[in-house]
């Protein structure tokens, strides 16, 4: 069913990350469905491209005003967020992130009053695992789940991790996140030559290297495969790979992790790519993950948070920090290169089955349209 088009606000921290991705790739999908939306952030998305039909910029300028003791960004974005509100009227603020993205939104409502546009917020962990065990945020966050009209999360995991933590009443409805490939620009010969991986067997790791992605486990991983000459670590890092460094020589893999930096465009990689090895202690979802499925790659990776909802029955996992057993699965995919095939394909049909833009967009379409009382779709109690 094809919805009305709709004015929609999307707030989102622009660099590489998965809520970021989550939130590009959502406002571009909408834009393409006719609806009209407005990206606020203080850069330019990473993988957002523009120009394109109905897709709007607001850069938001962070405010280094010297009478503060820090620079200020929630203030200048709930001021941009009220303009375009105003002149464009919005119908409704998509934030992604309570903080700073749903209080922003709640007090450009004040602001606006009874013309405001309602507020969706979907959150994608930090604001439960983090923030919400941290005093000096708890009861904003709080504030910014009462007040939003709807509340997503990415995975049930998730929802009842929030639930669970806040002891919230209000509902919260998940819809996983989603992926829509890009044609790769090389082929994947190009990319293994440039790589000089064209005889190796490739694994892929792309994250943020927070903490919590556990790159320690990761390069254990590698250094206990018995195949490890005739493997290569690839590693699109969206942050600094420096402190890991010396584990390189400690475990003696230096020759055998490639790290590229702040790598925008990843379906060249992927496509590039045999495997994905995934280490973190925790995940709301796994938008990487889900990448590599969507590309026919095995993945590896720990049996934590929202992770097993993506990975479903296409594939084993492990339990956490079981580097032995990661690696051993690694090992059955170079000798066995039938099973990894076989493995990818089982994730690829999932992945196209359950989070693909066409299975997710409407979930979005419906809630925006019951929570500004245009649309009727089914009873919301089943969908909440
Ligand atoms: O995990 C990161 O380093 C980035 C973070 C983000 O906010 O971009 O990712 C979170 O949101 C993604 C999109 O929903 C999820 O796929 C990731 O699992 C989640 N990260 C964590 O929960 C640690």
């Amino acid at each position: 069913m094809k919805s009305a088009p709709l004015k929609i606000g999307i707030a989102c921290f622009p660099l590489i990350g998965g809520s970021g991705i989550l939130a590009t790739a959502l406002g571009s999908e909408l834009a393409r469905r006719g609806h009209e939306v407005y990206f606020f952030s203080y850069a330019q998305p990473v993988r957002l491209d523009l120009p394109q039909d109905n897709l709007h910029f607001h850069r938001v300028d962070v405010a280094h005003n010297p009478l503060f003791p820090s620079p200020d960004y929630t203030l200048p974005l709930a001021v941009k967020m009220t303009e375009v509100a105003r002149s464009q009227q919005l119908d409704l603020f998509h934030v992604h992130y309570a903080v700073p993205h749903a209080l922003a939104a709640c007090l450009a409502s004040q602001m606006l009053g009874p013309s405001a546009p309602r507020i969706v917020t979907t959150l994608h962990g930090t604001d439960t695992t983090l923030l919400g065990q941290d005093p000096d945020y708890r009861t904003a966050i709080e504030h910014a789940l009462l007040h939003s009209d709807a509340v997503t999360a990415v995975s049930e995991s998730l929802r009842n991790q929030t639930q669970q933590i806040f002891g919230l009443k209000r509902p919260i409805e998940v819809i996983p996140n989603f992926f829509t490939p890009n044609k790769p620009k090389r082929s994947r010969d190009e990319v293994r030559r440039d790589l000089d991986v064209t005889d190796k067997f490739l694994v892929l790791h792309m994250s943020s290297l927070r903490p919590v992605k556990r790159i320690d486990l990761l390069l254990r991983t590698i250094a206990m495969s018995k195949n490890r000459q005739r493997l290569r670590l690839f590693i699109l890092a969206g942050g600094p790979f420096d402190p890991y460094e010396p584990m390189l020589d400690e475990l003696g893999i230096r020759d055998v992790v490639i790290v590229r930096q702040n790598t925008a465009v990843v379906d060249e990689y992927l496509q590039a790519a045999d495997a994905g090895l995934y280490t973190s202690e925790y995940e709301s979802f796994g938008l990487s993950i889900l990448e590599t499925m969507f590309y026919g790659k095995p993945v590896v990776a720990f049996n934590v948070g929202g992770i097993p909802e993506v990975i479903g029955d296409s594939g084993p996992l492990y339990p956490f920090a079981d580097v032995t057993a990661a690696s051993a699965a690694l090992d059955r995919f170079i000798e066995f290169p039938n099973l990894a095939r076989e493995l990818g394909e089982r994730g690829r049909t999932r992945a196209l089955k359950h989070f693909s833009a066409d299975r997710i967009l409407p979930s979005y379409e419906a809630l925006y349209h019951h929570v500004i009382g245009t649309f009727e779709q089914g009873p919301i109690e089943k969908r909440m």
